[in-house]
């Protein structure tokens, strides 16, 4: 099947495709269960290794069969995306048969459906800090044939720091959920630095949050299943059964590390985002490492 690269456009005042908005007010009329728990992240900040943990955690005991067969966009279906040749994301939603509903978004706060915040949702919100952020980004337009085309790497960062993204701009969206965090005391905010660095203690974190008791034991069976070198060769997590991406160009699991914006970023470009990042972060006090 052949598909379409999309244009980039204004919506309500954030950079969106088609694809994302096409299935807008079913979107935003979806009715939440209680117990669904919604990860939400920026494009390429972990959704995937978030979505492979908390399923593991639900239902790696209870159903061997779905760890052999079904792959994670299907376990976790992806809330917002419509794109012709599937079934959109709501529908994926809808067939789910296991509790709770595990779903993913990359909506920024304002664009939530509102039944979750009526059902007092749980959330999991994992931010990844801008640079690498940035370049994952990049490599994951070059091989995702329903993502703008993202022209060489240099006026991909340029435009990455305008927030001309699909969903938008990285400093809204991480700034956005973290505000939220302030006053909504059923989001956990998570970072994938920390998660690359503790994925143990990250885990434990996590658990405590859902009220879920794990022994250390079973913890550390999840723990070796979502390393990156084990979920970049199990098919059911690598996305390689996925027609829109192309392989030949980048895997979906590239590198999986903290700092690798360090072989893309020239000095020059380092330094202007530096200052522009000083500016646009001026008013919070969320932080990130960019090292670890
Ligand atoms: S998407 O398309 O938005 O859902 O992508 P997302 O899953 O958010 O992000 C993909 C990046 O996360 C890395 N990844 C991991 N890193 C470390 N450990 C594990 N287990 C892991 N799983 C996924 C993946 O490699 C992408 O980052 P880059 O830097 O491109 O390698």
């Amino acid at each position: 099947m052949e598909f379409e690269r999309p244009e980039l456009f204004d919506f309500h005042g954030v950079s969106m495709t088609h694809y994302m908005t096409d299935n807008w007010e079913k979107v935003q009329n979806f009715k939440a269960l209680p117990d669904d728990i919604l990860v939400a992240t920026y494009p390429k900040a972990g959704t995937t290794w978030m979505s492979y943990i908390l399923d593991l955690l639900y239902f790696k005991q209870k159903d061997k069969e779905r760890e052999k067969s079904v792959a994670i966009f299907d376990r976790v279906p992806f809330l917002e995306f419509i794109t012709p040749g599937f079934p959109t994301g709501l529908e994926t939603v809808e067939s789910l048969t296991t509790r709770p509903r595990l779903i993913k978004t990359h909506l920024p706060i304002q664009f939530v459906p509102k039944s979750f915040w009526d059902n007092n949702c749980r959330m999991v919100y994992v931010a990844r800090n801008a640079k690498d952020n940035a370049v994952s980004y990049y490599h994951f337009d070059r091989m995702n044939m329903v993502q703008p085309e993202p022209k060489d790497w240099n006026s991909f960062l340029d435009r990455f720091m305008e927030g001309k993204m699909v969903f938008g701009s990285w400093y809204d969206h991480v700034t956005g959920w973290w505000d939220k965090k302030q006053t909504y005391p059923n989001l956990l905010y998570m970072f994938y630095e920390d998660m690359v660095q503790d994925t143990g203690r990250e885990l434990e974190r996590l658990c405590s949050f859902l009220g879920l008791s794990t022994s250390l034991e079973e913890r550390e069976r999840i723990r070796g299943g979502v390393q990156f070198d084990a979920m970049k060769a199990n098919p059911m997590a690598n996305y390689s059964t996925d027609p829109v991406m192309d392989f030949k160009v980048s895997p979906f699991m590239r590198k999986g590390k903290v700092g690798d914006w360090k072989s893309h970023f020239t000095v020059a470009q380092n330094e202007s985002f530096d200052e522009h990042y000083k500016m646009k972060m001026k008013n919070t006090t969320l932080t990130f490492k960019t090292t670890i």
